[in-house]
């Protein structure tokens, strides 16, 4: 790894009224109440990514079921972002005032938590995730998320991410592994995977051609996995081509910084460093 911080795309996908009727969304109900009556402008779960331009391929998003997020009102856009407390001081460059319980950033102004959720209480949640082709998509639990890393979210691209493809294909195959946390079939049934980048000799799902080459199937194949993950990044990244969105046809690493300026600047999307 290089020296300085990392920069990473925080990108806003806006929490949908719930459409399950599931008790455990009791929270959140109540706080996008409180937010529509105080006239805010929105509740997003903000995944941190280093591949803003893959975000046409979203089928989903991820939480770790036992992990700890919040929801903190950002002063200066007037949004509420769920996530870990930890990417909620980053956010604010580590100035916090013990003494009100409030962080403070140059960008963002202060920063308020508002309401406090385990992981399995953001599950099952409809969103609506930016250059998605999916109307709405829902959020999943992943098991490998490292709440020490970006904010505890993350956005699933499974034709590019190996480990996105494996979880979506564990809770689409194993009907008992998804009713444990509660996922239904019509939340993971119509996610087709979206060839987003195609890679010469990789076709144009790298992740899904990489799996099934190496004949991966649970987070159990972990050298495999890791192998995978080692292909499709390197290679995605410098001889992949954009098959989707106005960059068609042009290499990602020349979309990759005009897609992440255009998101910034549409207020679609935020960078944050750590
Ligand atoms: B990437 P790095 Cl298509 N725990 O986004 C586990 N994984 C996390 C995470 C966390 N707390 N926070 C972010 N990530 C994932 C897209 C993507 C990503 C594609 C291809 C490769 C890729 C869609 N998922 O990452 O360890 C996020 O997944 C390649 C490493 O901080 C984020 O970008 O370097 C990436 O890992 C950040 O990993």
């Amino acid at each position: 790894e290089g020296v300085g911080p990392q920069e990473y795309v925080l990108i806003k996908l806006r929490v949908l009224t719930p459409d399950h009727g599931q008790d455990r969304h009791g929270k959140i109900e109540k706080l996008l109440k409180r937010v529509e009556d105080e006239g805010k402008k929105g509740v997003f779960l903000v995944p941190a990514t280093l591949r803003p331009e893959t975000m046409y391929g979203q089928t989903n998003c991820f939480v770790l079921p036992d992990g700890e997020y919040g929801a903190y009102y950002i002063d200066a856009t007037d949004e509420l972002f769920i996530m870990s407390e930890r990417a909620a001081r980053g956010l604010s460059c580590q100035a916090y005032d013990a003494a009100n319980d409030v962080y403070f950033t140059k960008e963002f102004g202060k920063i308020d938590k508002w309401e406090t959720f385990l992981g399995d209480e953001l599950l099952g949640l409809p969103l609506k995730a930016p250059h998605a082709t999916y109307e709405k998509v829902y959020t999943l639990p992943l098991l490998t998320i490292s709440m020490g890393k970006g904010t505890g979210v993350v956005t699933s691209v499974p034709s590019d991410a190996p480990d996105d493809y494996v979880a979506l294909k564990a809770l689409r195959d194993k009907p008992d592994f998804a009713a444990k946390y509660g996922i239904t079939s019509d939340m993971v049934d119509p996610f087709e995977v979206v060839p987003i980048i195609s890679i010469e000799g990789y076709g144009d799902a790298s992740a899904v051609f990489v799996c099934e080459k190496l004949g991966i199937t649970s987070f159990n194949d972990k050298a495999k996995l890791a192998q995978a993950k080692d292909e499709t990044y390197l290679k995605g990244f410098t001889t992949g081509i954009m098959t989707i969105g106005p960059y068609s046809g042009r290499k990602v690493s020349e979309a990759k910084p005009l897609i992440k300026d255009e998101m910034i600047a549409a207020g679609l999307a935020h960078l944050y460093f750590e």
